[in-house]
């Protein structure tokens, strides 16, 4: 099991921002609220969050995804472990999240995230950085465009 310490923590809010129905090869998902943590230049990794809903007939898998500015990008889940009679919070690269059809997905901080590693250039506050989800069955891919900012948007 690898772990990675957690970038920051956030008050999460249930607010709306961004909603994007797409349609890749009959299966449609819904994007909301989708957002990249702003984080500073010497930063290697950020994560993405984001809310997918599975609008069809069939469960479908989150399975990665993939950015310009980054190396590699991975679903991950965040791990709370005892240690020395103390809470640790860690990540763990998971092979894929499942959505079932009508449910949703809700990626956010302190949960699970979609962790953009190997930064090969720093997204700035306020750019938008466009992010292509992957999804099986058949590797479908699903470009977004989220953007990047200290904590989610209102
Ligand atoms: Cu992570």
């Amino acid at each position: 099991m690898q772990e990675y310490p957690m970038l920051t923590r956030h008050v999460f809010l249930f607010l709306c921002c961004l909603s994007t129905a797409v349609l890749a090869d009959g299966v449609q998902i819904q994007v909301k609220n989708a957002w990249i943590q702003a984080v500073p230049p010497v930063a290697e990794a950020t994560a993405a969050y984001m809310k997918i809903k599975n609008l069809s007939p069939s469960s479908i898998r989150l399975i990665g995804a993939s950015s310009p500015v980054a190396e590699k990008v991975e679903p991950m889940v965040t791990t709370r472990q005892q240690r020395n009679g103390q809470e640790v919070l860690g990540m763990e690269s998971v092979d894929y999240m499942e959505i079932p059809s009508g449910g949703s997905l809700d990626l956010k901080p302190g949960g699970n995230h979609l962790m953009i590693m190997g930064l090969t250039s720093h997204p700035k506050e306020g750019e938008q950085v466009k992010l292509t989800l992957r999804f099986a069955p058949g590797d479908q891919r699903i470009d977004v465009d989220l953007p990047v900012v200290k904590q989610e948007p209102k």
